[in-house]
């Protein structure tokens, strides 16, 4: 069932029922004509109210019809069906509408809200455009510049704001259809006010649009739909809302069936799915109601604040005064910094910083229910802190590690209870990066993996779970990646050719000019150790600098050279000279040449981690590489562009 007819004497109520988001689909928007013709003939009716079941009114249209060719009746013939019909159509909307659920409202004479509800037009994300006529009817409703970052920047409205613009016509607290019913009734004895579509539009000055497509195109980078979005709202305000509709239904219909929009509809398909895996359905996760975090490194300061960014009790351990008063300086510096940049009110600041107790007594974390350590990245040290940790803490307090390379068990060994143990790594900053790799060991109890699952559910991360092997999905990846951008290096391509054609595939910053900001001594470090376990671990060219001094920016010099106070990437003669003997003659390759090389490089490594089971599934990789090293969202992912072969 996806659309149910009821009648209240002379209103008829439309409800839209198709869980879990009520997304429109073919069926529904077959018997939405249907209905609309059989209400309009129906003499016993004056007017209908359109309201969803469940939870929200309409997430949008059905995403999943995306990958098919157009349907008829499509949206837009849907809404224009509405709009001729000869009794006024009032949305009762509560929860969310959003896309073509938003749309539809547009197309009906009245909107009533809950309170509560959130309106907004998201399909930018989706690499399309609001294809129901949102760029056109939106505007004629609240005007150019209050639409504006509604439609192409994924600006999403409350229920007050759209009240006081006048998108909403009346807020109904409490039974939302039977306010809605009553309204009704009072609408149909007035005069009915025009349709978004009758309404004039003011003109926005030629400042207004020359100012947004700089904004909205500096922050979409790759991502073609904003701007698109942009030109069909202006198409529509300088022509009229004919030729709006036409050139914004000719944009979208575009958009739908490019490259891009296939990879953001299989991230968010993905994205979703990856919260839920399968082999946890049933499973129920145990309790997290507090945390205790073990060091206030820059990780540990990261995991703390987003843990009480999601109003988790916290308990910081560091291992002296001085260092608990550094972390209490960088936490509450943290939320000051949210607090300036108007996320957080100065109540709310202190709140989340007086939910931290910060200490250097273990036993503090008594009651935690889980402990994540995020000490230096040393084995031993590592199994210092869980032997402690082993005698503290309760048997069922769940124990995990935030390493980004070394194996859980190995630093766990001898623990009691070993099923409470598994790796949770954050990415920096901690409370900002949204992945999140789940690392259990074959001993994990399938309730601990499910609560950390749910954890990162909590904190708003993408959770992706990876087997143990040295840097799991993401850092194993990065390893082939770099390899692969050395290799290139060596075969006599530039350092800065082959950064400028990352930068140009849609990486913020190409593999050297990284490594020169987050600093080489980490990864030359991990070689250092594995060498001196007797590993046989070739000498790289990033070894060669740091045994020269260049670790990247912090010492005014990496793969480039650096003046102080600036961060702009240099070309180094120094490099140049120290490189010399690894380097072959000069040689130009083409930027896409150079990033289907790397790209090939990195979905390689990705079949492996599949082959090996160290990820689940083509997606978790792309999850990973999206959410935690820069990979470009539009793109897809390297197993993505691999499996439509453009790698
Ligand atoms: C559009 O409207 C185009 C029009 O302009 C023009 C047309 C001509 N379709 O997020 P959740 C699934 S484009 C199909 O966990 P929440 C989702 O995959 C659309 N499926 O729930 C998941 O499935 P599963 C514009 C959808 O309560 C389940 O529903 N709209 C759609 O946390 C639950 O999802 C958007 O971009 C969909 N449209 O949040 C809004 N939406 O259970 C996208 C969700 O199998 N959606 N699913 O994993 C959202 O933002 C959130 O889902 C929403 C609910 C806020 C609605």
């Amino acid at each position: 069932m996806t659309l149910t007819l009821a009648r209240d004497r002379d209103v008829a109520i439309v409800t839209i029922d198709n869980p879990p988001v009520n997304a429109i689909n073919g069926a529904t928007r077959i018997r939405l004509i249907a209905l609309a013709e059989e209400l309009d003939a129906d003499p016993a009716i004056k007017a209908i109210v359109l309201a969803g079941a469940g939870k929200l009114f309409v997430g949008g249209a059905d995403i999943s019809e995306f990958d098919r060719p157009v349907e008829s009746p499509t949206l837009p013939e849907v809404i224009a069906r509405i709009e001729a019909a000869r009794k006024p159509w009032i949305a009762a909307i509560h929860g969310v509408a959003f896309g073509g659920g938003l749309e539809i409202t547009l197309g009906c004479r009245f909107r009533l809200a809950a309170p509560g509800t959130r309106l907004g037009l998201p399909e930018v994300n989706l690499g399309i455009i609001p294809g129901a006529g949102g760029t056109q009817r939106l505007p004629r409703l609240t005007g150019i510049a209050v639409a504006l970052p509604v439609v192409a920047e994924m600006k999403t409205l409350t229920a007050d704001e759209a009240l006081k613009l006048g998108l909403v016509d009346q807020l109904i607290e409490g039974d939302l259809v039977a306010g809605a019913i009553d309204f009704a009734r009072s609408a149909i004895a007035r005069p009915l006010p025009p349709l978004a579509i009758e309404r004039p539009l003011a003109d926005a000055t030629p400042e207004l649009w020359s100012e947004a497509a700089q904004r909205i195109g500096k922050a979409a980078r790759g991502n073609a739909a904003p701007l698109r979005a942009l030109d069909a709202m202006r198409h529509g305000a300088e022509r009229g809302i004919v030729e709006g509709l036409k050139r914004e239904r000719s944009l979208f219909l575009d958009l739908r069936g490019s490259p891009e929009a296939a990879a953001l509809r299989y991230l968010f398909f993905a994205e979703r799915g990856a919260a839920r895996p399968a082999a946890l359905k049933g499973v129920t996760p145990l309790p997290i109601r507090r945390v205790g975090v073990i060091g206030g490194g820059t990780m540990g300061v990261g995991i703390a604040t987003a843990l009480r960014d999601a109003d988790l009790p916290v308990v910081l351990v560091e291992r002296d005064a001085e260092s608990v008063s550094r972390a209490e300086k960088a936490l509450s510096g943290s939320f000051e910094a949210a607090q300036r940049r108007g996320k957080l009110s100065a109540e709310a600041a202190a709140a989340r910083l007086a939910g931290v107790t910060f200490t250097t007594a273990y036993e503090a974390l008594a009651d935690c229910d889980l402990v994540i350590e995020a000490v230096f990245e040393d084995l031993a040290v590592k199994r210092a802190v869980f032997a402690r940790l082993g005698a503290i803490c309760r048997p069922d307090a769940i124990l995990a590690t935030n390493t980004s390379y070394l194996d859980p068990r190995r630093m766990t060994e001898g623990l009691p209870q070993p099923e409470r143990v598994l790796g949770l790594h954050f990415f920096s900053p901690a409370q900002v990066m949204k992945l999140v790799e789940i690392i259990p060991t074959p001993a994990t109890r399938p309730e601990v993996l499910a609560a950390a699952f749910a954890l990162a559910q909590k904190l708003g991360k993408i959770p992706v779970q990876a087997g143990i092997c040295d840097g799991f999905i993401g850092n194993r990846i990065l390893r082939r990646y770099r390899g692969a951008a050395e290799t290139l290096l060596r075969s006599g391509v530039a350092i800065e050719a082959i950064d400028a054609a990352m930068r140009n595939f849609g990486f913020a910053m190409g593999p050297f000019e990284v490594q020169d900001l987050s600093g080489l001594d980490i990864s030359f470090l991990h070689r250092e150790a594995a060498r001196a376990r007797g590993e046989d671990v070739p000498e790289t060219p990033g070894d060669v600098l740091v045994r020269a001094g260049r670790k990247g920016q912090k010492t005014g010099g990496g793969w480039y050279d650096y003046q102080p106070g600036d961060r702009t990437p240099r070309v180094s003669p120094e490099t140049a000279r120290l490189l010399a003997p690894f380097v072959a003659e000069k040689r130009d390759m083409p930027a896409t040449e150079i990033a289907d090389h790397l790209l090939a490089a990195m979905a390689d490594e990705g079949r492996a981690i599949l082959d090996e089971g160290i990820a689940a599934s083509a997606s978790d990789i792309d999850l990973v590489e999206v959410h935690g090293y820069g990979f470009p969202r539009w793109r897809g992912g390297p197993m993505f562009l691999r499996g439509r072969k453009t790698v």
